[in-house]
């Protein structure tokens, strides 16, 4: 199969996809603009893989919204929208139209990608619905490129689908594997040499019954008569046990991920079974931005010689993770020099490829590491137990009862509110230099006093200021950090046409100066009510940058998390009461096995609990969750020893309280009772019975109200009536409390 990546970034360099994608949706231009747009993105893209000398060139990894999304509407299980068209079938169900909401939205494994979850019902009939997979191969191959067709594989596909109806969705993997194999069929009849199959669902621990569907899955396929050949990959990991399944599958090719668990490449060259195996080392990170060292990933890619039947280097899982150009980037030569991303990769797979065959390798990566900050690094060796435990909660709350006076039931929001388009275009004319900071600094002042006018009025207890200044929640604290560095066209696909421009956390982090304080004190001197202050957690600063890989996680969170310890410390001597610090990927960073979790559990808690502590008993540390199923982390959650948690649960219908006081957790909590992921407004009478169902599950005294997350998406015309709402709610609850 030769040189490879297993796939590329989509949304397009300057992001077309996505404006087009918007246009399309709000009726500025029509199907065949926005099909024209996507065509000439995967023009462009085979035409740069081709030319950088990839052997082999994977199509069907572009997509108008989302890859399973995708897998969901070629085998026919998409819901059905008489009168619309197939395009707007499929985006009915990314998006959800009148009447009928999107399919539910989940986190692509640990990255911060998000996938649409398949709905199968225990009748489910899988056809063979569509032809994109062929298609781009003849559109390829029309510009004289042979490309490999990527297909997520039927077993990842299943056990990433929601089941309706009592029953697994592995249950269906014999009505699926026919119309995978009429596929392979097709492609096959069309000439295609190879097809990949993604199986990255076994990176992660898997059960018998699962292993046992993986096992019948490529005998299945491998055993059909007209097929291509087969590669199958498994990344974001080792395959554990999968890696001898696939091994002994009647399969052609396995890619396998050689950075994720560095481990994983001595159990690949002890698997006898490969010896008729082509193997691809995913031996260049595909998710961090980090250039990779030649002789180290030779090394381990030649480990591999000898056991397989021939051996080439791929990237460790696709690039969609990671922007697609560093050169356009006006960064620090010492740092530009570091980095590598989609584009420069895949000249690093060519590399390694041609060195793996004896050419010789490029230098040793022989760049400056970043000095290190001798100041960091002191106050980090001077740390003690002490520096991460507050008071005993009893003592906390009394403390806080009696310095905030708050009623029962008390009402707050999560911190963002609506960002108007005129914040938007004043932190654009800031920004651009057309808007002095003077000029800047009153335009956010008097959006503060609008948003603290407005939660007084609304009879809010604990107010915020309403963040018009940030972009992103992780965004704007990187901008401010030293260690940090930020990009121009960094874009990586979120989820359809939302992206994000993560940051790049290459040296020693501080905090050069305060970074919210003189926001938060502008807000509370307009109000006798306590304002919060707003930090992002240093847990959720890492998952959504591209981190240093020179030094543990560990490390480089506790950096962190001194950084917002500085901050937290700065709210509290301006007269801030209540700090909250928000961890909404405590749950994306968990490691997809066990056996690593209690490691993760330990920095990650004890990183928070060094951002928030060190303060006075009174001053109050909320903290905030959202995007996961929070399962598997309630234990965490408990040990951030944060005295108010607010927990999306507006849709869940409040599951996770039942599930947080079985966990034993005794402090108060804030179940999101407005779901604002949607447009609709939440009537009193439906809040007051989310709050009593809330109130017959912890105890009255630890209950708070607020919405389920930030409220920066949504429009005042939805948010100031549902937020009376949620007042009047709390209100009429709280009389029925005495
Ligand atoms: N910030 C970051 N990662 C995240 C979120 C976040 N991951 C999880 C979740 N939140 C993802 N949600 C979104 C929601 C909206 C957008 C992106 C991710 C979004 N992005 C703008 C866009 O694509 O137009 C660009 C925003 C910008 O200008 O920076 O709307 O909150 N890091
Ligand atoms: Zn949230």
């Amino acid at each position: 199969i030769g040189t490879t990546v297993l796939g590329y970034p989509r949304i397009g360099p300057d992001r077309e996809l996505k404006r087009a994608l918007e246009r399309y949706w709000a009726g500025r231009i029509d199907a065949s603009a926005l099909l024209a747009t996507g065509r000439d993105l995967r023009r462009r893209t085979w035409c740069e893989l081709r030319d950088a000398g990839l052997d082999s060139i994977p199509s069907n990894t572009f997509s108008l919204y989302d890859h399973v999304l995708d897998t969901a509407e070629l085998f026919g299980v998409l819901p059905a929208r008489p009168g619309l068209s197939p395009l707007d079938t499929y985006f009915a169900a990314a998006r959800g139209v009148q009447d009928a909401p999107a399919l539910e939205m989940t986190k692509w494994f640990d990255t911060n990608y998000h996938y649409l979850v398949p709905e199968l019902g225990p009748d489910a009939e899988f056809t063979l619905a569509g032809t994109k997979p062929l298609d781009e191969y003849r559109e390829a191959r029309a510009l004289g490129i042979e490309t490999r067709p990527v297909l997520v594989g039927p077993v990842t596909f299943l056990l990433l689908s929601k089941a309706t109806g009592g029953f697994a969705p592995l249950d269906l993997l014999d009505a699926l594997l026919p119309r995978y194999a009429d596929l392979l069929a097709k492609l096959h009849d069309e000439g295609v040499e190879w097809v990949q199959l993604d199986e990255p669902a076994f990176a992660a621990d898997r059960t018998e019954a699962e292993l046992n569907a993986l096992i019948r899955a490529y005998h299945r396929l491998g055993k059909a008569l007209s097929r291509p050949k087969l590669l199958v990959a498994g990344y974001f990991g080792g395959l554990g046990r999968g890696l001898g399944v696939l091994a002994r599958a009647p399969i052609d090719a396995l890619a396998v991920d050689l950075v994720t668990d560095e481990s994983f490449v001595d159990a690949v060259a002890a698997e006898p079974a490969l010896r008729d195996k082509e193997v691809l080392a995913g031996v260049v990170d595909g998710r961090n931005v980090w250039r990779t060292d030649p002789q180290r990933a030779l090394s381990r890619a030649a480990t591999l010689l000898g056991v397989a039947k021939s051996v080439s280097v791929s990237t460790s899982c696709s690039l969609l993770h990671v922007p697609y150009d560093v050169s356009r980037e006006d960064l620090p030569l010492r740092l530009k020099k570091r980095l590598a991303f989609a584009r420069q990769k895949v000249d690093e797979v060519v590399l390694l490829g041609r060195a793996l065959r004896g050419a010789p390798a490029g230098a040793a990566v022989a760049d400056e590491a970043e000095p290190a900050d001798a100041h960091v690094r002191a106050r980090l060796a001077a740390l003690l137990p002490e520096h991460t435990v507050r008071a005993p909660y009893a003592q906390r709350a009394a403390a806080q009862r009696a310095a905030l006076g708050l009623p029962p039931l008390p009402t707050t929001t999560i911190g963002s509110f609506p960002q108007t388009a005129e914040v938007r275009r004043a932190r654009a004319a800031h920004r651009a230099g057309t808007l002095d900071d003077a000029g800047y600094a009153d335009a956010m002042r008097a959006e503060i006093e609008r948003v603290v006018r407005l939660q007084e009025d609304l009879g809010l207890d604990v107010l915020v200021h309403g963040e018009p200044e940030r972009n992103d929640m992780v965004q704007y604290f990187a901008e401010q950090l030293a260690g940090f560095a930020a990009t121009a066209h960094g874009w990586v696909q979120s989820y359809g046409s939302r992206c994000v421009r993560p940051p790049i956390l290459h040296g020693d982090v501080s905090r050069p100066a305060p970074m919210t304080v003189s926001w938060a004190k502008y807000a509370q001197s307009l109000t006798a009510k306590p304002v919060k202050g707003m930090l992002t957690g240093p847990v959720t600063i890492l998952a959504w940058s591209f981190v240093r890989d020179d030094q543990p996680l560990a490390e480089t969170a506790r950096q962190v998390a001194l950084a917002i310890r500085d901050e937290v410390h700065d709210l509290e001597a301006a007269g801030i009461r209540v700090v909250q610090v928000d961890e909404p990927a405590l749950r994306e960073l968990l490691p997809l096995r066990r056996a690593r979790h209690e490691e993760y559990f330990a920095w990650a808690v004890s990183a928070f609990r060094l951002a928030t502590s060190g303060i006075a008993d009174a001053t109050q540390i909320h903290t905030h969750m959202c995007y996961s199923e929070f399962g598997e982390v309630l234990p965490a959650i408990d040990a951030l020893d944060a005295d108010v948690t607010s927990i999306e649960a507006a849709r869940s219908k409040m599951e996770v309280l039942t599930d947080l006081n079985a966990g034993g957790f005794g402090r108060g909590v804030g179940p999101g009772v407005y779901d604002i992921h949607s447009p609709r407004v939440p009537s009193a009478a439906e809040v007051a019975s989310l709050l009593r169902t809330a109130v017959g599950a912890v105890p009255a005294s630890r209950v708070w109200v607020n919405p389920d997350c930030g409220l920066k998406t949504r429009g005042y015309a939805e948010v100031e009536p549902a937020l009376r709402n949620l007042v009047a709610a709390a209100r009429e609850v709280r009389a029925e409390l005495r």
